[in-house]
């Protein structure tokens, strides 16, 4: 019987040999991730533009160092402003825009001159030519009408999804406001004409039950035929290339939640999910908040690796951002131990008509976490725009 000091064959103690095991381990597991890490990401469309790409797996390869900071409808208002060329509710208090632009196309399936946040298409797509030209990242996201009942995306009628499907009596109606987002997307280029790549998140927050699309409307076949017409109508039908495809859930506690509406592999590039603080979250001894995204996070980069896909936080905020460290206490140190590929705050409409709160998610000069929000936009993990643009996202490296 060998104790622990005693050699083996080859001369080595137990307890050395057991470290050269755990070392040979750790070689094992490291070159595996490092070979993981290194290989390029392929997009699930085949055809996707050389710039498409090139962002993609950029994103891929970033995923431990940058997080690529976005805020939702930035260049277009904030508090207190609407409509003034340059100005921006993030680059006031951080001194550079956001890395990444969020914009949203509701209301265009209505042939609408303007969002559902009253944002014009028009300028709109300015904006985002503006912002391609100087390295930023696009995302969009659409809260379509209901097709069905003619109401808007918070309209969680049953049947709803099962309508616009083949066969369905909202089949046709639904192909054309697919139509309409098609063209909107083919219409992003820059002067040369080069498309412009656009992180797509439809049918977002599926696990939620406050939208048409939602979990508690739908049976998970019938979200995947949804998902897989979306996809099969503008990538094979209206060839558009320019897009990375973005899956993205509400709450969830469990791999298997979080994937029971999965399209699959072959039809989504990024996982993400939403999640918001609220006041009632915050404890003397905890933040509800952050236990639960750190425990999502967590979740969420396991999935990541094993289905070989760049993992976002595709919406957050804390609603006028009461809590005075906000920003480095909760936010960052989520961010930072965990992989996020980038983070999007929602948009700071201010003062809303009919509603007592103001309704914003980054601050302003003066308001009680802008020093800290600075203190966060100063991480070198964080990334605006002037880190986008270093790191070249559209050329492949
Ligand atoms: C919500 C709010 C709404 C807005 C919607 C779509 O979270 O900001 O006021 O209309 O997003 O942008």
């Amino acid at each position: 019987m060998t104790n622990k000091t005693s050699p083996d064959t080859s001369g080595r103690t137990k307890n050395e040999h057991m470290k050269c095991v755990k070392f040979s381990l750790i070689l094992i597991l490291f070159c595996a991730c490092t070979e993981n890490k290194t290989e390029d990401q392929n997009l699930v469309n085949p055809n996707a533009t050389k710039e498409t790409l090139a962002l993609y797996q950029n994103l891929g390869k970033l995923v431990d160092t940058a997080v690529l900071f976005g805020h939702q409808d930035d260049l277009a208002y904030g508090v207190g402003w609407a409509y003034e060329p340059g100005n921006s509710d993030v680059k006031k208090l951080a001194g550079d825009y956001p890395a990444l632009y969020g914009w949203e196309l509701g209301n265009l399936e209505l042939d609408s001159a303007k969002n559902l946040d009253n944002v014009p298409f028009a300028a709109m797509k300015q904006f985002i030519r503006d912002a391609y030209g100087e390295g930023s990242v696009i995302s969009i996201s659409w809260h379509a009408n209901n097709p069905l009942t003619g109401k808007n995306a918070w309209d969680p009628a049953a049947g709803t999804v099962a309508s616009i499907l083949q066969g369905g009596n909202k089949h046709e109606l639904f192909l054309s406001w697919l139509d309409k987002v098609g063209d909107f997307l083919a219409d992003l280029k820059d002067t040369g004409g080069t498309p412009i790549p656009v992180l797509f998140r439809p049918w977002h927050e599926l696990t939620g039950n406050w939208f048409w699309w939602c979990q508690n409307v739908s049976t998970p076949d019938e979200f995947k035929q949804l998902w897989a017409l979306t996809y099969d109508h503008l990538v094979n039908k209206r060839k558009l290339n320019n897009l990375i495809w973005v899956y993205n859930t509400a709450d969830f506690n469990s791999p298997e939640q979080f994937l029971e509406r999965y399209p699959g592999n072959h039809l989504a590039d990024v996982i993400s999910f939403d999640a918001y603080q609220n006041e009632a979250d915050i404890s003397e001894v905890e933040n509800r908040f952050v236990l639960q995204v750190d425990t999502k996070l967590a979740l969420l980069n396991k999935l990541a690796d094993s289905l070989h896909k760049i993992p976002a936080l595709a919406e957050t905020g804390f609603e006028t951002i009461p809590k005075a460290d906000w920003w480095t206490n909760d936010l960052l140190p989520l961010l930072k131990k965990h992989q996020v590929s980038y983070v999007l705050l929602w948009r700071n409409a201010g003062k809303m008509p009919g509603k007592e709160k103001m309704h914003y998610y980054v601050p302003f000069a003066g308001d009680t976490s802008a020093a800290d929000f600075k203190k966060f936009a100063d991480d070198p993990k964080i990334w605006l725009a002037n880190d986008a643009k270093a790191a070249e996202l559209y050329k492949r490296k």
